[in-house]
């Protein structure tokens, strides 16, 4: 008898393991249609691009399911960026994130390429459950819904990417998002937070930085896992000069400027293109600098408790002062 229940054990660990595990890491199983029986959707650490994890599932809307929950775990602090491809059929979706309680935090319908749903860069303020609710805004049929999981940086807000005209964020250089050498300082560089993109069809992502002289700064751009994008990074002036850039050097699916010194105090623009382009084209892109000549905070720091400690030395010119005393 002990035999047979080994047996039988050893089968469903191979079924759990082989069959289970890759099913509900790339479709959904109904019935998910309220919060209590959300799918999980699993999260993993890309390999290239740092503090950023990410996660799929594929589902299907109809007339008869307007509703798939999904939860993930996530940590305060975390941000995350959301979107759903319509990849068959007339489908547009609404998408929802939820709070562990399936209160909302953030919803959209079309403000991704398309019909896309997308909700970018929400900073996650408690550690715990949160839920995904997918729901039929319109039409019928296939989506798959991507999760990006950034622990410590940003992800750009982009929003309908195309470079033609005034709608959308980030896609022409008066459009630029600010990011910044933030990070530890070793040594007199600074090591930035990565910011994570997607470069979708059509697509250009512009970003702003301040730059000082005698500086040299460095950019790295890494397409995540799964892509097959080959990305662009130039580094522009205001005015619209091309300083320098680089075109997946290598053909390893990332690009970079290293170690560019610069010769005057000036805002500077880098702007992320390229080929192969879609919802799986994400990117996580860094900025670091090496002899910056001023001081420059360490880390975002938008509260009291984060503020960074300034430096104060005694100047000899001045020196010290003395409480009056009556003779
Ligand atoms: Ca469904
Ligand atoms: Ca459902
Ligand atoms: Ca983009
Ligand atoms: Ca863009």
């Amino acid at each position: 008898m002990g035999v047979v229940v080994n047996r039988i054990g050893l089968k469903w660990f191979s079924f759990l393991v082989v069959l289970w595990f890759p099913l509900s890491s790339w479709a959904e199983v109904e019935p998910n249609n309220i919060v209590t029986e959300a799918n999980s959707l699993a999260i993993a650490a890309d390999s290239k691009a740092t503090n950023i994890s990410f996660g799929s599932i594929t589902g299907t809307l109809s007339t008869t399911d307007g509703n798939d929950y999904f939860a993930f775990i996530g940590q305060a602090g975390q941000r995350v960026l959301i979107t759903t491809e319509v990849v068959s059929g007339n489908l547009n979706t609404k998408l929802s994130l939820r709070d562990a309680s399936d209160v909302q935090l953030n919803s959209d319908v079309n403000s991704g390429p398309g019909n896309a749903s997308q909700i970018e860069n929400i900073l996650l303020s408690a550690t715990g459950t949160f839920y995904i609710n997918v729901s039929r805004h319109a039409g019928e049929g296939d989506y798959n819904l991507r999760l990006f999981v950034i622990s410590d940086g940003q992800a750009e807000t982009d929003t309908h990417p195309d470079d033609s005209g005034n709608s959308g964020n980030n896609n022409a250089l008066s459009k630029a998002e600010l990011i910044a050498p933030f990070g530890t300082e070793t040594s007199g560089q600074m090591v930035g937070e990565p910011t994570l993109g997607i470069s979708t069809a059509g697509d250009s992502d512009w970003y702003r930085l301040y730059g000082f002289a005698g500086e040299s700064i460095s950019v790295s751009v890494e397409a995540l896992d799964g892509t097959g994008f080959q990305p662009t990074v130039s580094l522009y002036q205001a005015d619209g000069t091309l300083l320098t850039e680089d075109s997946n050097s290598g053909a390893t699916s990332s690009a970079s400027i290293s170690a560019y010194t610069l010769s005057a105090n000036e805002i500077l623009y880098l702007r992320v293109s390229g080929s192969g382009q879609g919802f799986q084209a994400a990117y996580g892109l860094e900025l670091s600098s090496q002899n910056r000549s001023y001081q420059t905070e360490l880390r975002q720091s938008s509260t009291a408790a984060e503020a960074t400690p300034i430096a104060v030395t005694t100047d000899a010119a001045i020196g010290t002062f003395r409480l009056g005393q009556a003779t």
